[in-house]
C-alpha cells in the first residue's frame, strides 16, 4: 500500500511552499493568529465598560419613553415598540421592540435598533432569517397578553397559564423575566447596555455636542476642558480604531464606523449555565474573570489549528444560546447575532452574570421561558427547527482519513473490513480525490472510473461520502470557478465590485456567496446526476473549511469588510456563512433522487439552526488523553445547542494514539451520535485491522455494539426530529432537580433509552466512578452486574478493563436492539430484536423504538413503525407488551402498514432478557396461545434489592412476537 506521504509528490511545487509556510507557522503561532478581547477595538471598548461600572454612581445613560412607538393595534399581535434614548447622545434614537410569539409556550422577543440615523447605513437585521424556521414569527394574539403601564414601568403578563411576566423599567431601562413572582433573569441590571450609534467619520465621542445636561451630574455631563458633554465615564476614552482596525499584517476599514453593542444579562439564584458552544470547555460554564479563564468566550468561526481542550477561544461554530439552571427553573436565552460576539461569565454570590459583547447588527434577545430542560429544547426547536432524521446509515460507522488514496485503497479497505468481520457503513474521500483540489473533479489518474466505484460500494451496502470544500479553484478550465463567474455570485472584497481572492488548498481561490439566492439553484444543480456525471446516489458530501478558511486571511479567514449579497459586510454575517454553504449543499442532495431522499452533509462550521441541514463535528482535535476527555462536555454542550448530529475525529485527527487509546476512542465513538474515524495525512495508517488481538478484536467489538444499538440511536434521533430533545443527554437536562449532578459532563444519557455511558478517557484505568442521581437500580449492560436503587445521589464503581467502559442501563427500561453484526447496517432492516428489560425497583419499566425506511420521506405519510413496549408487575406477575406508540403519541391511526412497514411484517422479537425480577417464574407465556416458551432462570439481585451483585437474568428464547404486533408476554 502506499505510504501517504508519497501523495505529496503530486501536489504543484508552489502550492505546497504556500502550504508549508501556513501550516508551519499556524503550528508555531496559533495564538497569535486569533485575537483576543483586547486585540479587537470592540470588544475592548465593551469590556471595560465592566470596569467603569463598579464605580460609584455609575448607571445606565438608556431610558425608555413611556409611550409607545407603536403598539399592538398596528402590528396584529402582541408587540410594543418603545423609543430607547441615551442622556450620552440626545440627537441619536433607538428603538426596543417586545414582542411575544404565538409559539413555544411565551417565548418572548426584545429587539433593539437604531431609528432616524442620517447616515445611509442599516444594522445587519437578518440573522433571525435564517437561524429561525420562520424569520418573522407568528406574534401571540393581544388577549393573550395583559400589559400594565404605568409611569415609568411597564409590566406584561403572559404565558400559556399566565405566570410569566416581563418587567420593563423605563428609566433606566432594564428588563425583568419573572416566573410565578420570582425573578429569573435580568437584562440591563448591570448597567452595560450599549448601541454604539452610526456617526460620520469626523466625529468621536469625545467631539459630540452637548445635549440636555439637566438629567445627568455635573461632572458626568461636561468634561471641565472643553465644556462638550463628557461621555467617557461610560464609554471610556476616545478609541483611535473606531474607523479602521489593524491585526497583525491586515487593515479592516469598518467603512461604516462603530456599531457594537453590550448587554448584561443576569439569573439570579443560579450556579450553572450551559451554552455558547463551540467551546472546548466544561458544559458548565466557568467564570471569565480570571482563574480558570480570563477572556471571554469568543463566537467567531474560525479554522483553529491544533485547538486547545480547555479554552474560551473561538473554534468552528459558533450557538449564542445559554441554558441557565437552578433546582427550581431552567430559562434560555438566544441572542440572534451574526458578528463577533464575546461573552463574559462571572459566577457571583447572586447568581450567574453574563455580559454579551457584539461588534455589529442589532439586538435581538430570545427569551425562552422553560420552566424545565425539556420545555427549553421545544422552545428553541420551535424557533431554530430539529434536526432532519438522518439516513439511517449515516449513523453507522464512518471511516476516513486523509486521504484513501485511490480506488483500490478503497475497495482494499472494505475489503479488509469485511474480511474482519468489521461491520462499516461509510468510506470518505478527503480532498486528495479531486484534481488539484477543484472540488466536483475527480483525479482520474487515481479514481479512473468514480461511477464504477461507488456503485461497487454501493452494492455492498454501503455509502461513500466526498469532501466539497467552498474555496474554488481560479482557473477559467474549472467550470465551478466560470458558472460562479458568469452568474456574478462570488464574495465581493470590501469595494462591493470585484471578487475576493485568497489562498486555500487549491491555490487561488474564490468564494460563491452563498447568501446570494442567485446561488442556490446554481448550486442544486452541481448536484444533480445529470450535471456531476461523476456522482451516484451512493456519494453524499462532507462540506468543511466554511468558516471560510482562507489561509491568507485575518485569523485565517475573510476580511470583515469583503460584501456579501444586500450589501452587507462580512462581519456582519460572518458566523452564518458556514451555515449557509451547509444549507446550500444540503438542499441540493435532497432533491437528486425522485422522489426526495434525506441528505447527508457533514459541516464543520454552523450557527443556530444548522441542525436542520445535517452533522458536524468538532474539527481537528488531537489524539490525546486530553482531548478525548475534552470531548465529552464538548459534544453535551453541543447537544444541549440543537447540534445534536455530533461527533468528534476518533482516534483524534493529530498524532499517532497508541493501541490502548484508539480503543478507548472507539469505545467513545461508539457512543457518539456521529461515529467516524478520522486522521491526518501526516498520520500512520490506523483502520482497526491493522492491528493484533487483543486490540483488534476490542474494536471489532466496540464497532458491533454500535451497530447492536442502531435502533436505539435511530429512536433517540426520531424524537430529537420530533421535539429538539437531544440524543447526548447530560445530567442536568435528565435530572433538572439534582443541582449535585449539574456540572458533570463526563457522562450522558443516550436519547431517553436510560442507557448512561462514561467513557473512559485516561490511561491504564481499570474502574471508573459513574455519578448516579435517581432513586432506582441501575444494570451492567455487559455484564449485568446490579447497582441497588438508593435515596441519595451516589458515585459507583464500575470496572473498566480495556475491553470496557461504563454502560448502565436505568432501571425502568426497555431496551430494543438488534444483536446480529452484519457488513453494513443497510443489511440489517429485517433482522430480528432482542429487548432487554431493565426492571424499576417498582417492577416496571417502558422503551420505544421507531423504524422506517431509512432513506427516504414516506415516513412523513405515515410509512413508518413506532412501537412502544411496556413492563408491568403486580400480584407477583410480570407481563411484558407492545403496542402502537404512534398512536398513544399522536392520536394519529395506528401505524399504517405502508408500503415499506409491511415489509418487515414479520420482523420478529428472538430475545427477552428481563432484569431484576423477584422470584423465578413458573410459566412464561404470550397470551393468547397455549404452551410454555423456553425460558431460563439466573438467580441474582432483584429491582429492589438494596446490596450489589449479579441481577436476577429471565432469557426468554424465541417467544415468537412480532415487533410491529401487540403482544404480551406473561411471567407467572
Ligand atoms: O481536508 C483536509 C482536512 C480534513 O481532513 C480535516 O478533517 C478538516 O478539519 N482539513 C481540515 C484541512 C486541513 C487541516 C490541517
Amino acid at each position: 500500500m502506499q505510504e501517504p506521504r508519497a501523495w505529496l509528490w503530486r501536489w504543484p511545487l508552489a502550492f505546497l511552499l504556500v502550504l508549508i509556510t501556513v501550516v508551519s507557522t499556524t503550528h508555531a503561532a496559533k495564538h497569535g493568529d486569533f485575537k483576543t478581547c483586547s486585540q479587537s477595538s470592540f470588544c475592548r471598548r465593551l469590556r471595560s465598560l465592566s470596569e467603569r461600572a463598579q464605580a460609584s454612581g455609575f448607571h445606565s445613560p438608556y431610558s425608555l419613553g413611556d409611550g409607545y412607538l407603536s403598539d399592538a393595534a398596528q402590528q396584529g399581535g402582541a408587540s410594543w415598540t418603545f423609543s430607547l434614548d441615551t442622556e450620552l447622545y440626545p440627537d441619536i434614537h433607538f428603538a426596543l421592540t417586545v414582542d411575544f410569539l404565538s409559539k413555544g409556550d411565551g417565548i418572548a422577543r426584545l429587539r433593539v435598533d437604531e431609528v432616524g440615523s442620517k447616515l445611509p447605513w442599516k444594522r445587519y437585521n437578518e440573522a433571525a432569517k435564517w437561524a429561525l424556521v420562520d424569520p418573522e414569527p407568528a406574534l401571540t394574539a393581544v388577549g393573550n397578553v395583559k400589559k400594565v403601564s404605568s409611569k415609568g414601568q411597564t409590566r406584561f403578563t403572559y404565558g400559556v397559564n399566565s405566570d410569566l411576566e416581563l418587567i420593563v423599567d423605563h428609566a433606566p431601562f432594564k428588563v425583568t423575566f419573572r416566573r410565578s413572582g420570582e425573578d429569573i433573569m435580568y437584562i440591563n441590571e448591570r448597567n452595560l447596555f450599549h448601541m454604539e450609534h452610526f456617526r460620520s467619520k469626523a466625529e468621536t465621542p469625545a467631539q459630540v455636542d452637548g445635549g440636555d445636561a439637566a438629567a445627568v451630574s455635573e461632572q458626568q455631563v461636561f468634561s471641565a476642558t472643553s465644556g462638550k458633554k463628557d461621555t467617557t465615564w461610560f464609554e471610556g476614552e476616545p478609541d483611535a480604531e473606531l474607523w479602521e482596525e489593524r491585526f497583525s499584517k491586515w487593515t479592516d476599514s469598518k467603512p461604516k464606523g462603530p456599531e457594537a453593542f453590550s448587554v448584561d444579562i443576569s439569573f439570579p439564584g443560579v450556579e450553572h449555565i450551559f451554552g455558547l458552544a463551540e467551546h472546548a470547555s466544561p458544559l458548565s460554564l466557568p467564570s471569565t474573570d480570571g482563574g480558570r479563564y480570563t477572556e471571554p468566550y469568543r463566537l467567531w468561526n474560525v479554522d483553529i489549528f491544533e485547538y486547545e481542550h480547555d479554552s474560551t477561544m473561538a473554534l468552528y461554530g459558533a450557538i449564542p444560546l445559554v441554558h441557565a439552571q437552578n433546582t427550581k427553573h431552567s430559562v434560555g436565552l438566544l441572542s440572534l447575532v451574526a458578528s463577533e460576539t464575546l461573552v463574559d461569565v462571572v459566577h457571583a454570590k447572586s447568581g450567574v452574570q453574563t455580559h454579551w459583547m457584539s461588534e455589529s447588527g442589532i439586538m435581538d434577545l430570545l427569551i425562552l421561558p422553560g420552566p424545565d430542560p425539556a420545555s427549553l429544547f421545544k422552545q428553541y426547536a420551535a424557533l431554530t427547527g430539529t434536526t432532519d432524521l438522518p439516513p439511517q446509515w449515516s449513523l453507522g460507522y464512518h471511516q476516513c482519513r486523509w486521504n484513501y488514496i485511490d480506488d483500490t485503497d478503497v475497495l482494499e479497505v472494505q475489503r479488509r473490513f469485511d474480511e474482519e468481520d468489521i461491520p462499516l457503513d461509510v468510506t470518505w474521500l478527503d480532498i486528495e480525490y479531486a484534481e488539484e483540489h477543484r472540488y466536483f473533479d475527480w483525479d482520474k489518474k487515481h479514481f479512473p472510473d468514480p461511477v464504477k466505484l461507488q456503485n461497487e460500494v454501493g452494492a455492498k451496502g454501503r455509502k461513500m461520502v466526498a469532501i466539497v470544500d467552498p474555496h474554488i479553484k481560479r482557473t477559467d478550465d474549472f467550470r465551478i470557478y466560470k458558472d460562479a463567474q458568469d452568474k456574478n455570485v462570488i464574495t465581493k472584497k470590501s469595494d462591493g465590485k470585484t471578487n475576493f481572492e485568497g489562498w486555500c488548498w487549491t491555490g487561488s481561490s474564490v468564494w460563491v456567496d452563498f447568501f446570494n439566492p442567485a446561488s442556490w439553484s446554481w448550486w442544486k444543480d452541481m448536484f444533480s446526476f445529470n450535471v456531476w456525471k461523476d456522482s451516484t446516489k451512493f456519494l453524499f458530501i462532507w462540506n468543511d473549511m466554511n468558516e471560510p478558511s482562507v489561509f491568507d486571511g485575518p485569523e485565517i479567514s475573510m476580511p470583515r469588510d469583503n460584501v456579501h449579497h444586500g450589501g452587507w459586510e462580512h462581519r456582519d454575517v460572518h458566523n452564518i456563512n458556514g451555515m449557509m454553504f451547509h444549507r446550500a449543499t444540503h438542499d441540493a442532495l435532497v432533491v437528486r433522487e425522485e422522489p426526495a431522499k434525506r441528505s447527508f452533509v457533514l459541516s464543520r462550521s454552523f450557527f443556530a439552526g444548522s441542525q436542520r441541514y445535517g452533522a458536524i463535528w468538532t474539527g481537528d482535535n488531537m489524539g490525546t488523553w486530553d482531548h478525548m476527555a475534552g470531548e465529552t462536555s464538548m459534544l453535551l454542550s453541543l447537544n444541549i445547542c440543537g447540534m445534536t448530529f455530533c461527533g468528534a475525529d476518533v482516534g483524534g485527527f493529530f498524532g499517532n494514539p497508541s493501541p490502548e487509546m484508539l480503543i478507548r476512542w472507539y469505545q467513545a465513538g461508539a457512543f457518539m451520535p456521529f461515529f467516524r474515524a478520522h486522521a491526518h495525512i501526516d498520520t500512520k495508517r490506523r483502520e482497526p485491522y491493522l492491528y493484533e488481538d487483543p486490540y483488534k478484536s476490542i474494536m471489532r467489538d466496540t464497532i458491533r455494539l454500535r451497530y447492536t444499538m442502531l435502533p436505539i440511536w435511530y429512536t433517540a434521533f426520531h424524537e430529537a426530529s420530533r421535539t429538539g430533545t437531544p440524543t447526548m443527554r447530560p445530567q442536568y437536562v435528565v435530572f433538572p432537580k439534582d443541582d449535585k449532578g449539574f456540572a458533570v459532563d463526563d457522562q450522558y444519557y443516550v436519547g431517553g433509552s436510560g442507557l448512561l455511558v462514561k467513557p473512559v478517557t485516561a490511561p491504564s484505568v481499570d474502574s471508573s466512578q459513574v455519578y448516579l442521581s435517581d432513586n432506582q437500580p441501575y444494570y451492567n449492560y455487559f455484564t449485568h452486574h446490579f447497582y441497588p436503587a438508593s435515596d441519595s445521589v451516589r458515585n459507583v464503581t464500575v470496572p473498566s478493563p480495556l475491553e470496557s467502559f461504563p454502560l448502565l442501563v436505568q432501571g425502568g427500561n426497555i431496551l430494543p436492539i438488534r444483536a446480529r453484526a452484519r457488513r453494513a447496517s443497510t443489511l440489517m432492516w429485517r433482522d430480528p430484536f432482542t429487548l432487554v428489560v431493565a426492571l424499576r425497583r417498582q417492577g416496571d419499566a417502558q422503551g420505544e423504538l421507531y423504524l422506517d425506511d431509512g432513506e427516504s420521506f414516506a415516513y412523513a405519510n405515515g410509512d413508518y413503525v413506532w412501537r412502544g413496549f411496556r413492563a408491568v408487575s403486580e400480584r407477583g406477575q410480570t407481563v411484558v407488551s407492545s403496542f402502537d406508540k404512534a398512536s398513544s403519541e399522536n392520536g394519529s391511526a395506528l401505524t399504517r402498514l405502508g408500503s415499506w412497514a409491511s415489509q418487515i411484517a414479520d420482523v420478529h422479537v428472538e430475545k427477552l432478557v428481563i432484569l431484576g425480577l423477584e422470584t423465578k417464574p413458573t410459566s412464561v407465556t404470550v397470551e393468547g396461545e397455549a404452551g410454555d416458551l423456553a425460558w431460563v432462570w439466573e438467580d441474582g439481585c432483584a429491582a429492589t434489592d438494596k446490596a450489589e451483585g449479579t441481577a436476577s437474568r429471565l432469557t426468554i428464547k424465541a417467544p415468537g412476537v412480532r415487533v410491529l404486533r401487540e403482544w404480551s408476554i406473561r411471567i407467572v
